[in-house]
């Protein structure tokens, strides 16, 4: 029978398996905030997340070194031999209270630990209500997300913008289905859920523009809601200094003074028509109407009808709504919206649209032949 007391081999592989582990520790707490392979973290609690990412990075480096160099010593150690006869049992050991112990404790005491860690960065997203922060809606949809901000009229799409260094309530849900919420810089994640709304807080600590990403499949376009890859229709959190953000933020309120409320907007008021710009018209296409028209024939389907020629084209003399295809008629369903045998063409409030926006896709649309 071979003996269980550990050998010398043993101990010098144990001193190894040490200085990898302190080198691995030194490598997860001295390497920057930033670690290479992640986008550079522009918040609060963001950099909390970091800070715990990476006190578990380093406890699992030296968990892995140690029970992999010790699988793998014993394999060698302990394996059969030549000489051995056919039927030779390994050594057993039954019962170690002072080894079990530790490894009944220690663990316990490790989760403990990650879960101070843990509610306390928890604690910051969902509870602490910030002094005199900054409270903003997004809504999603399919397939974007718009915004919402205090005493400025109707809803912005698809650009957030926040002040540096000033705490933030989100306050997030979802006008059809279940969307998400996800900007990797800030390391926040929600779910945004119809009928009901989650909140988040956080503060952006980093100038910069960060994509915001939808993570649940909400439908064929979800690959939209994507700021990193999609230039159409990808959302962007623009975190930029107290001045340039209160200049936005009067700009805005400004030009969304016009804005329609929902209310208004089932109404379908008359639309002075003459003062549309086609070239505002085409910049607001594609950022609200490309995810579902295509600019191709008619019969070149994306979720709605193609638009090349919706008002020149001879074989296509009406409408969807069976009106005439004049502008007048366009409007109305730009309005209105419309529903039929392709699906729902949202209405006014729903793409976001105050008359000038209409009076401008008219005129741009007016021009595609
Ligand atoms: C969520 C998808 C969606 C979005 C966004 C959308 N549409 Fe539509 N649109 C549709 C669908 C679906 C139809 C066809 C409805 C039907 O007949 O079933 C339609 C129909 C139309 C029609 C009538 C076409 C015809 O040939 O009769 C026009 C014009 C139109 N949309 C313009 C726009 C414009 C301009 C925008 C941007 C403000 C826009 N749509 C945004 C889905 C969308
Ligand atoms: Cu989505």
């Amino acid at each position: 029978m071979e003996s269980t007391k550990p050998s010398r081999g043993f101990w010098v592989l144990t001193a190894i398996l040490g200085g990898i582990s302190v080198a691995a520790i030194v490598y997860f707490w001295t390497t920057p905030t930033v670690q290479p392979w992640l986008p550079p973290e522009g918040g609060h609690p963001g950099n909390e997340v970091d800070k715990l990412f990476r006190f578990m990075a380093a406890s699992a480096a030296v968990l892995y070194t140690f029970v992999v160099g010790y699988i793998v010593y014993f394999a060698i150690v302990f394996r059969r031999r030549k000489s051995d006869p056919p039927d030779a049992l390994g050594v057993h050991v039954h019962d170690n209270n002072k080894l079990e112990t530790a490894w009944t404790i220690l663990p316990s005491l490790f989760v403990v630990l990650l879960s101070i860690f843990s509610v306390k960065i928890w604690s910051v997203l969902y509870l602490q209500q910030p002094a005199n922060g900054l409270v903003v809606e997004s809504i999603a949809h399919q397939w974007g997300y718009v915004f919402r901000y205090p005493n400025v009229k109707g809803e912005i799409p698809e650009e957030m913008h926040l002040p540096v260094n000033v705490p933030v309530t989100l306050n997030l849900t979802s006008r059809d289905v279940i969307h998400s919420f996800w900007v990797p810089n800030m390391r926040l994640k929600a779910d945004m859920i119809p009928g009901m709304v989650n909140v988040i807080k956080f503060t952006p600590t980093r100038i910069g523009r960060y994509p915001i990403i939808c993570t649940e499949f909400c439908g064929t376009l979800h690959s939209r809601m994507n700021g990193m890859v999609s230039t159409e229709n990808g959302a962007i959190m623009v975190v930029e200094s107290e001045a340039a953000y209160q200049a936005w933020y009067h700009r805005t309120q400004i030009a969304q003074a016009r804005a329609p409320s929902a209310a208004e907007a089932t109404e379908a008021t008359a639309i002075a028509l003459a003062s549309g710009s086609a070239s505002a018209g085409k910049t607001l296409f594609s950022q609200k109407c490309s995810a579902c028209h295509a600019l191709g024939p008619f019969s070149q389907r994306v979720v709605g009808p193609g638009l090349m020629g919706v008002l020149h084209d001879p074989s296509h003399p009406n409408l969807v709504d069976g009106d005439p295809a004049t502008p007048a008629n366009v409007a109305k369903i730009l309005q209105r919206g419309f529903t039929g045998s392709y699906g729902t063409m949202p209405n006014q409030s729903e793409n976001a649209l105050s008359n000038q926006d209409i009076a401008n896709l008219v005129a741009y649309l007016n021009t595609l032949k």
